[in-house]
């Protein structure tokens, strides 16, 4: 249980509730939320937070957007679920507004990010043996070392930190694990015959924002095209304006063959995730051979097209990158002797604290939060800075005056 110095008898009510009926499987900061606006939370006591986190990048277009919510609400009061057993009069519209807006022949509808990234898996293994003629139950997806593409036992199997799959095998086979931002090792990997496809984070998030040498997209594109291999992009959480572009492999003019995103394709409503891809890839699944309940219900549909649309409207990526560029430069002039590394793309950023106490960047988000922001560590000594993709000018400005001031609380 958290330390319950300085904890209201109202957080305190909330933790205990959820410790005791609730799995263990997060460590949250002890602050429980009631309310979000823009870039904004409030806790249960009424204060107020910068949220730093934008629910794991969810919520670009920051909390509760009034275009978003307003379409939510009168979508929910009209109809939500049909199911895919029948058509709606939003599936078409949707699809035809998302794979205008990416580029793309056809997308595939799903809920989570991690149902994407498996939907993403199948539909490689599917061209790999029914298209370019890879021995059967041979297929073999190239992933990287510190990837994190969701918690099912299939993605943890390719997973290389002990935390997401101790204890959770047997795995699923055909995964070969490579190391993030080598070329040399993609190449030689790709000297396998029976490789369907390559699956990357343009920048890796859960790692610690680990963001690739410049050119690194770029030319493991062109070694997969070589290859006949698939490129498949995890676009969950770079995706969508927070590293300054509509998508990270933007700021390398790639087009994956297989692009992958949920998160903030709903604005932080409820989970709608896409798989998008050309008909030579998308066609290999036939009637009744994949699906889900909620997968491209007229509620997900109508959200993610508003969530979309005010994305452009407002210039979030725009938004993202200058305000990413402002954020680092005035960390960086902090000077602080407790950052040793700042270091990301638009606003997905990320710094790494050098301390002797192992629990320092804990300590100092738990300062961070007294001092009215909330970001979390990941890793150990990574603090991950991601806010929603709305905030201001003069509001980076005020956060930096919060990091400068908590980062004492370590001297
Ligand atoms: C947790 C962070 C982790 C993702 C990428 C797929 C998924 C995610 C690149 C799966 C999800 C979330 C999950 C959450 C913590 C958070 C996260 F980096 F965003 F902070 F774990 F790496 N691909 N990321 O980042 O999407 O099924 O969750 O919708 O599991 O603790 P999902």
């Amino acid at each position: 249980m958290q330390s319950i110095i300085n904890m209201s008898a109202k957080t305190q009510h909330y933790l205990e509730l959820e410790e005791q009926y609730g799995a263990h499987n997060y460590h949250p900061i002890p602050v429980v939320l009631t309310k979000g606006e823009g870039v904004f939370v409030w806790d249960v006591d009424g204060k107020r937070y910068y949220d730093f986190l934008s629910g794991y990048s969810a919520v670009n277009q920051g909390h509760c957007h009034p275009v978003i919510v307003k379409a939510f609400i009168e979508q929910s009061q009209n109809l939500t679920l049909t199911s895919r057993a029948f058509h709606s009069d939003l599936l078409g519209d949707y699809a035809k507004y998302i794979t205008d807006y990416f580029g793309y022949d056809k997308v595939l509808p799903m809920n989570t990010g991690v149902e994407a990234v498996e939907t993403a898996i199948k539909l490689c293994r599917k061209w790999a043996y029914e298209v370019k003629g890879v021995d059967s139950n041979k297929a073999t997806i190239i992933v990287c070392e510190g990837n994190f593409h969701g918690r099912t036992t299939g993605v943890i199997s390719f997973s290389s930190d002990p935390s997401s799959t101790t204890n959770f095998g047997p795995y699923l086979p055909g995964f070969e694990i490579i190391p993030y931002n080598d070329i040399a090792a993609l190449e030689k990997a790709l000297h396998n015959k029976n490789i369907a496809g390559f699956l990357v984070e343009p920048i890796q998030g859960e790692a610690g924002v680990v963001v690739p040498d410049k050119g690194y997209l770029a030319k493991a594109r062109q070694l997969c095209k070589e290859a006949n291999v698939l490129f498949l992009a995890d676009e969950i959480q770079t995706g969508l304006c927070r590293t300054g572009k509509m998508l990270a492999c933007d700021h390398e003019n790639v087009r994956p063959d297989i692009l992958i995103l949920g998160k903030a394709l709903a604005g932080g409503m409820m989970p709608v995730s896409a798989v998008l891809a050309d008909d030579e890839i998308m066609l290999t699944i036939k009637p009744g051979e994949h699906g889900s309940t909620y997968g491209g219900n007229p509620l997900a549909c109508k959200t993610a097209m508003t969530a979309l649309q005010v994305m452009k409207d407002e210039k979030m990526a725009e938004n993202a990158e200058a305000m990413g560029l402002l954020l680092r430069t005035e960390l960086s002039n902090l000077h602080s002797k407790h950052i040793s590394l700042i270091r990301g793309k638009g606003l997905l950023n990320a710094i790494v604290i050098q301390h002797s106490n192992k629990d320092a960047a804990w300590d100092l988000c738990l300062q961070l939060k007294e001092n009215g922001l909330l970001a979390k560590p990941t890793h150990g000594d990574k603090i991950r800075f991601a806010p929603p993709l709305v905030i201001s000018k003069e509001q980076v400005m005020e956060c930096v005056s919060i990091i400068d001031r908590s980062l004492h609380c370590l001297d």
